[in-house]
């Protein structure tokens, strides 16, 4: 399977899905789009069909608003009915929510409330050691959502259980609900604050799935401690006029938004045809 294509596809659900909705964090989808393709279709042990196995890898989208992009990706996969996602989402008593709810097949925390799943995983990794479990967890966090103390404290105890069952992203587009990191809370040096509580941190493009793919391996092969990847991302990756703006965390296209999204990402993928 081509991952760079797939990724695509994955954008195209996500802007009907937000369009016919009505609603949706589109921005901070389209910058986490590549990881999740990545994990999902080549690194990470999950399935519909090993979903209650012990040993089955955990996933825990820490910055829940990034649902759409998370649900995209999971119906796809087969774990839920996509038609039935298409139809109800964020709809009158829905359980297709708009942030991860984990009575949906396939998610594992509900999340939303920002700087609570990095905290989960280190449990969820710490528990696989001490049960002598060979599953692998990994969390994503945005790079707004770093403001957040609890992070701070999870990163101090994954450090300390030298956890290296656990790989976290920082979505690093630079951009969170109302304007850049640094204007509203800075951000700067994710590689060396992680670094200095003891993670083994990469830094890469976060939008190329190659470098996502590399970064995920090397993580799965260090010993001893956690890694963090850091994924310099665009929010909005892929269209244009969503790219890098903050305006665009929650916006939803008009049509003609939409049907110029849907054009720019048809053509790109035509290339792979
Ligand atoms: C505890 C908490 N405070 C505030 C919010 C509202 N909120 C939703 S998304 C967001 C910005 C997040 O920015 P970032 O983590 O950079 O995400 P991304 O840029 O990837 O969308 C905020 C403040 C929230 N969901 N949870
Ligand atoms: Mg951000």
């Amino acid at each position: 399977m081509n991952l760079e294509a797939k990724a695509i596809d994955i954008r195209k659900d996500i802007i009907d899905l937000i369009y016919k909705a009505g609603c949706g964090h589109i921005g901070g989808d389209l910058s986490v789009t590549d990881i999740l393709v990545d994990l999902y279709y080549k690194q990470m042990n999950v399935s519909p069909e090993n979903i209650n196995d012990p040993d089955r890898d955990r996933f825990v989208l820490s910055k829940g608003h990034s649902v759409e992009a998370l649900y995209c990706v999971l119906a796809d996969k087969g774990f839920f009915d996509k038609k039935e996602l298409f139809d109800t989402y964020s709809g009158y008593l829905s359980k297709y929510i708009g942030h991860p709810n984990n009575k949906i097949n396939g998610v594992e925390m509900n999340t939303g409330s920002l700087g609570h799943g990095l905290g989960v995983a280190v449990g969820m990794a710490l528990a696989g050691k001490m049960d002598n479990r060979s599953y692998r967890v990994y969390a994503v966090l945005g790079d707004g959502e770093m403001a957040e103390g609890s992070n701070w404290e999870a990163i101090t105890a994954g450090a300390h259980y030298n956890l290296d069952n656990l790989t976290a992203f920082v979505d690093r587009n630079r951009l969170q609900i109302s304007g850049t990191t640094e204007e509203v809370m800075t951000a700067d040096s994710q590689e060396n604050r992680w670094a200095a509580f003891g993670w083994n941190v990469l830094s890469i493009p976060g939008n190329d799935i190659t470098a996502i793919d590399s970064a995920v391996s090397l993580a799965k092969g260090t010993a001893g401690k956690p890694t963090v990847i850091i994924a310099n991302t665009t929010k909005g990756c892929g269209v244009s006029f969503i790219e890098n703006k903050a305006a665009w965390h929650h916006k939803v296209p008009n049509e003609a938004e939409y049907q110029q999204a849907m054009k720019e990402l048809s053509e790109r993928r035509a290339q792979y045809e």
